[in-house]
């Protein structure tokens, strides 16, 4: 009997180490020119590709991802929504949990994969660097489990992205030197292409060959720098069945609303009718971004990204251009807080015998952080030109961030001084409704009421 259960052990083991699998990639971090709205550009790469190389993977696997660095600036990579248990040396934060990948440099990265099954995505975490120097991470089951859904045909990589004419390690440096927002993009991008909506970007347009009556999977990553983006495709629902690597309860809904960083897989069911059938006058539908921006006086890129699904014709194969310019999707408009909300609300974990939603339920101290946007004075040592004669400064609990000279992660394993402190206040001297009525507002005018010699709010 102890043998029995001893070689059912074994089995089981055996069986473990045999579906996890090690992976090795090599990316070349390089200068490419790319021409985007008529003018062309340097602009970083892995191995050339703009969106980088996809990594493919399944559930508990460990990737090797080398790093070389070809460029002439500095580099580091993030692998998005990695968990990355025990492993916070591999997680890629410049000045946080490593020190940047020098020019002529090479970085080994190691991704332990472990409950993520989905869509992830890789980005550079330096500078700007990762509004070209990005890619997906597609997470299969591991064998012998099953999709709460039936599987899809075909997958579809759909990375939205956002396109400066300009340099955009200059766009921040010139916003970081002015103290202002950084210029707003000229194009948002579906796959690295604007679409048909921008000039001299028609040719290059994404376009989708679809098959009536097949079931397509949209991994959907948005890789913008700054904007929540609304997303739809005309004539068709969509059944979003996971975000930012786990499954949800599904349901279905005519546009999504993805924050930047997040990523959702989402099921197109191709039921439209394609020309051969003599009824109908379109096999082609756009899909469409564009932002969901709505702060007061912020100014933000208002254009949109197109590409574009066309129909198989089922008789001749190849599929004629429909005469008529494909139908467009019906999106909220850009301010819709409540269109965005309402989808936000509908994202459920699954919480499913076969993928639990294991959330500790016991709370042993309540943290509040508050997330701020501040305007620091300019002054002669640091001068600026900023909203307000000041300087925009993010905070966490009223403390901004510098990069250190050493990173964060080696200071606190090797104990070294004078690197960060550890004033991080879990707790506000003063209380304040921070979701109240005109809260901003109210907070200004009480730091005034004592003097505010606080400095930002
Ligand atoms: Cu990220």
């Amino acid at each position: 009997m102890k043998m029995l259960v001893l070689l059912f052990l074994y089995g089981l083991l055996g069986s473990c180490l045999v579906s996890a699998k090690t992976l090795h990639h090599k990316f070349v971090i390089k200068e490419t020119k790319y021409t985007r709205l008529c003018s062309t550009k340097d602009i970083l790469t892995v191995n050339g590709q703009f969106p980088g190389p996809t990594i493919y993977a399944s559930k508990g696997d460990t990737i090797f991802v080398d790093v070389y660095n070809s460029a002439g600036s500095n580099i580091t990579i993030h692998w998005h929504g990695v968990d990355q248990p025990r492993n916070p040396w591999s997680d890629g934060p410049e000045y946080i949990t490593q020190c940047p990948i020098r020019p002529g440099g090479k970085f080994t990265y190691k991704i332990i994969l472990s409950e993520e099954v989905g869509t992830l995505w890789w980005h550079a975490h330096s500078a700007w660097d990762r509004a070209t120097v990005h890619g997906a991470i597609f997470i299969y089951p591991e064998k012998g489990s099953s999709f709460p859904y039936s599987a899809p045909y075909k997958e579809i990589p759909i990375i939205l992205g956002e396109w400066w004419k300009a340099d955009v390690d200059q766009v921040i440096a010139e916003a970081l030197r002015t103290g202002a927002d950084p210029n707003i993009s000229d194009a948002y991008t579906i796959n690295g292409q604007p679409g048909d909506l921008y000039n001299c970007s028609k040719q290059g347009t994404f376009k989708v060959l679809v098959e009536h009556g097949k079931t397509y999977l949209l991994r959907l990553i948005n890789g913008a720098i700054n904007n929540e983006l609304f997303f739809g495709i005309a004539g068709h629902k969509l059944r979003v069945v996971r975000t930012d690597g786990g499954y949800i309860k599904p349901f279905d809904t005519n546009y999504v609303m993805i924050t930047p960083g997040q990523t959702m897989d989402l099921l197109l069911f191709a039921n439209q009718q394609s020309l051969n059938k003599s009824s109908a006058k379109n096999n082609r539908y756009y899909m469409a971004t564009r932002p969901y921006a709505s702060a007061d006086g912020v100014e933000y890129d208002n254009s949109s990204a197109t590409a574009i699904i066309l129909y198989k014709n089922q008789r001749s194969k190849l599929s004629p251009p429909s005469t008529s310019s494909p139908l467009f999707p019906v999106l909220p408009a850009d301010n819709d807080t409540n269109a965005a909300t309402a989808f936000t609300a509908k994202l459920r974990s699954l919480d499913s015998k076969d993928h639990p939603a294991d959330v500790p339920k016991d709370i042993d101290e309540r943290v509040i952080i508050t997330i701020a946007m501040n305007i620091l004075p300019c002054n002669d040592s640091d001068p600026c030109s900023g909203p307000f004669s000041g300087r925009l400064a993010s905070s966490l609990n009223n403390i901004s961030f510098q990069s250190p000279v050493i990173d964060i992660l080696d200071a606190y394993y090797h104990q070294i001084p004078n690197v960060y402190g550890k004033s991080f206040h879990l707790s506000h001297r003063s209380t304040h409704n921070f979701t109240g009525e005109d809260s901003a507002k109210a907070l200004a005018d009480s730091k005034e009421a004592d003097g505010g010699e606080d400095g930002g709010v």
